[in-house]
């Protein structure tokens, strides 16, 4: 930080800022976590500045020597950890991943069936303004209006009739496990490629406590920093027959030159999640969740779908009298970061909202357990019936101290 200090005044008071905000506010989004110092300081290295375009062994540069390394080290680790034939680590990010996936297998003007964002899809899976919705026709299903759960049957039925060529399992928002049997039934009887975007759920795949996707899909895209709380980045896994498509599709279909600090990172957050502890962690993830989830229910909230198998859940406050988007603003004044968020078949637009989600990898990060998402429930539940207060703003402090994330960096940016 004093390098950053002496460079950029103004730069290294928002990153300090940032620290503080981190620490001191609870981070209840369910797509953040918060990484390793390891993994951090990874990606602050001297890989940064090296070109390696190309893969280990074929760059197109002098000098890979140590990126190579790095980056076969990445490889090995993503194919242990997911038992995958194959892994690309050079994604910059999820969406690029899907589009790599998607380059390989479609030509333009061919059909995908995706879930419906508004049923808590993802924007790279279809939507319109989206590059994914420019190039190709999309067909969604969605979830059943009682059950708000994913309704195989009807996911088929659409199948049959659309006959798409890649039907996308994944989700940023919905808290049931998902039925990967399911969806290769649904591909292979209409001929379709199955790809799995396992985002928000690798962390809780790779700690075994969801089931797992590679047995079942032609392509598993992911990202590395939710639940796999690595670096911000992506990557896909693949069956050994796809392998050199899906490497030619990334670089030079769609990429340049790859971020060999990043996947150093990812490297490190693989390493990790090999790690035993990690599938406590996973498993600890799920626990958090379900237990704040059933604090809120018996406060009177409506969770979608009657709860979770995941690490997150979805507030409906439809019978509360309050929009998504105010409530989060009100959880913000008292230090508690949620995001807005549609429930299926919402009534509000996307930009106000019928409810907020809920993530609890985050906080499990910070060692919290059942008792302390009970004590978030009640804090949630008291600030949106009464408002914020300064006892509310107190009692996230409290558990935001007893529970610290990195205090050497706060400390250090003073
Ligand atoms: N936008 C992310 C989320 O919050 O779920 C997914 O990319």
């Amino acid at each position: 930080m004093d390098i950053i200090k002496e460079t950029d005044k103004e730069v290294w008071q928002a990153i300090a800022n940032e620290q503080k905000r981190q620490e001191n506010y609870l981070v209840l989004i369910a797509s953040e976590n918060y990484c390793s110092a390891a993994i951090q300081a990874t990606q602050g290295s001297c890989l940064t500045d090296k070109y390696a375009e190309g893969y280990p062994g074929k760059r197109w540069y002098t000098g890979c020597e140590n990126t190579d390394t790095v980056e076969s080290l990445a490889v090995a680790r993503a194919k242990e950890l997911f038992g995958a034939e194959h892994a690309n680590v050079q994604p910059h990010c999820g969406c690029s991943a899907n589009m790599a996936v998607y380059l390989a297998v479609l030509e333009q003007g061919d059909r995908i069936l995706s879930m419906d964002l508004a049923h808590g899809g993802h924007l790279s899976h279809g939507l319109q303004k989206n590059l994914s919705g420019r190039l190709y026709e999309i067909y969604h299903y969605g979830v059943d209006r009682d059950t708000e759960r994913i309704n195989y049957d009807e996911l088929k039925r659409i199948a049959r009739e659309c006959r798409p060529q890649l039907i996308i399992a994944g989700a940023s928002s919905y808290p049931r496990a998902l039925d990967f049997e399911q969806f290769k039934a649904a591909a292979d009887e209409v001929d379709a490629k199955l790809m799995v975007d396992l985002a928000h759920i690798a962390g809780l795949v790779a700690g075994g406590v969801h089931p797992h996707p590679v047995p079942h899909a032609d392509f598993v895209t992911s990202t590395t920093h939710k639940t796999l709380r690595g670096p911000r980045g992506g990557f896909i896994l693949c069956k050994k027959e796809y392998a050199h498509l899906i490497d030619e599709e990334m670089f030079p279909g769609l990429q340049g030159g790859p971020l060999m600090h990043i996947i150093a990172a990812k490297a490190v957050c693989f390493k990790e999640a090999l790690r035993p502890e990690f599938k406590d962690y996973a498993a600890q993830i799920v626990k958090n969740a379900q237990a704040m989830a059933k604090a809120l229910e018996e406060r009177g909230y409506r969770i979608v779908s009657g709860g979770t198998d995941n690490h997150l859940f979805l507030v409906d406050l439809t019978q509360k009298g309050m929009t998504g988007k105010e409530a989060v603003a009100r959880l913000y004044e008292v230090g508690i970061s949620a995001n807005k968020n549609l429930i299926p078949f919402d009534k509000q637009s996307a930009f106000e909202t019928s409810g907020f989600r809920i993530g609890a990898p985050a906080v499990t990060t910070r060692g919290m357990k059942e008792p302390e998402m009970e004590q978030i429930a009640a804090v949630i539940d008291e600030t949106l019936a009464g408002g914020p207060s300064d006892g509310l703003r107190r009692r996230v402090a409290d558990l935001c101290s007893a529970f610290p994330v990195r205090p050497q960096q706060v400390e250090a940016s003073v």
